[in-house]
């Protein structure tokens, strides 16, 4: 058994391939490359940035499509490893609390989890602007679209898996309408999903010359850990021929995720591979879901490459974890609780 705890049921069956001899990352990648390639389906053209958990012994996910039109929807996957994904060729038909049907008219970067007895998707979406939708569904069949959580602008959304204190917790990432060149991450609490408040700030951007000086957003749903929550985010810079996404880790404090307990100085994943340097939007890594297994400590971290596919990079829990530590720098506030 791993020392560092990771909560959740065993997943013994999540994708996995041993760190390369000689490695020096506590992050590699798969060696087969990307999972998903260029029009996957005959009315998608890229799918990227989308969330994967375990479902009924197997797998399934809410997927980020780009249409060939290039409006972004959001479609169901399904695989039995994890690796290989059967996509739905049509976008989730969403209906409100009522049975209503309800088209949103783009939907990109879902994340999903499970808390409690329902898997929840928080989206990007439009509300006069770019905002952040929830739903829920039991099955990856009945998609039920819930009240949105934020105003625009808001387009980076993260439900922690479980009740903190008794209420839902979300990190949100405000905004404005075009490709902010600001961004830090906030926490924001509801008693029943629907009402949010006593807003916290946790995270900023950093000192501007580094991979996360721009703007930063929370990727994978934060794992819990006995070291902290676990929160795998982006970080962006701005080098002259535009930005460049990275991936860095942060562990938040288990009864109060408002503070920051450690963070990443160096990036634990940078668009290095063709598949990241290349593609529709270049120079983009952006984790939306992981898949861990308690009892060997392996997570396999789902992200999207350059706007264009799905890949697949692993971790151990203690490895990270101790990287976390040993690598970590905070930033001026991180650490304090901002109201
Ligand atoms: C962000 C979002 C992401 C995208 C990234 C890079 O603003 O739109 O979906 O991966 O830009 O293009």
């Amino acid at each position: 058994m791993p020392a560092v705890k990771i909560v959740g049921d065993p997943l013994p069956n999540i994708p996995w391939q041993p760190a390369p001899e000689g490695g020096d990352s506590p992050v590699w990648r798969h060696r087969a490359g990307p999972l998903i390639g260029w029009n996957p389906t005959p009315s998608t053209a890229r799918v990227f940035n989308s969330a994967v958990v375990a479902h009924d012994g197997a797998f399934a996910g809410v997927f980020r499509a780009d249409h060939r039109d290039g409006r972004p929807a959001l479609h169901v996957g399904r695989s039995a490893d994890g690796l290989s994904w059967e996509l739905e060729d049509e976008p989730i038909r969403w209906v409100d609390e009522d049975g209503r049907p309800y088209k949103p008219t783009y939907a990109y970067d879902p994340r999903v989890v499970f808390v409690e007895d329902a898997y929840y998707i928080i989206w990007c979406t439009d509300f006069g602007g770019a905002s952040l939708a929830l739903g829920r569904t039991h099955d990856f069949r009945t998609f039920v679209r819930l009240e949105n959580i934020t105003t625009p602008y808001n387009r980076n959304g993260v439900l922690f898996p479980r009740r903190i204190n008794g209420r839902y917790v979300v990190l949100t990432r405000p905004s404005d309408n075009t490709h902010t060149r600001f961004g830090d991450i906030y926490l924001s609490q509801s008693p029943d999903l629907v009402h949010w408040g006593r807003h916290r700030k946790v995270m900023s951007v950093n000192d501007p010359r580094w991979w996360q000086c721009v703007k930063i957003g929370a990727g994978a749903a934060p794992i819990e850990t006995s070291e902290g929550w676990l929160v795998l985010y982006h970080g962006v810079n701005e080098p002259c021929n535009g930005l460049v996404y990275s991936m860095g880790a942060a562990l938040l404090d288990l009864e109060n995720p408002a503070k920051v307990l450690y963070r990443t100085r160096d990036y634990l994943l940078t668009p290095q591979e063709p598949y990241e340097t290349t593609g529709f939007v270049p120079n983009v890594v952006f984790p939306c879901a992981s898949l861990q297994d308690p009892e060997t400590g392996r997570l396999a971290i789902y992200y999207g490459a350059a706007d264009t596919y799905v890949a697949v990079a692993y971790a151990q829990i203690d490895d990270l974890v101790a990287h976390i530590k040993a690598n970590s720098e905070l930033v001026d506030g991180d650490g304090e609780v901002v109201r």
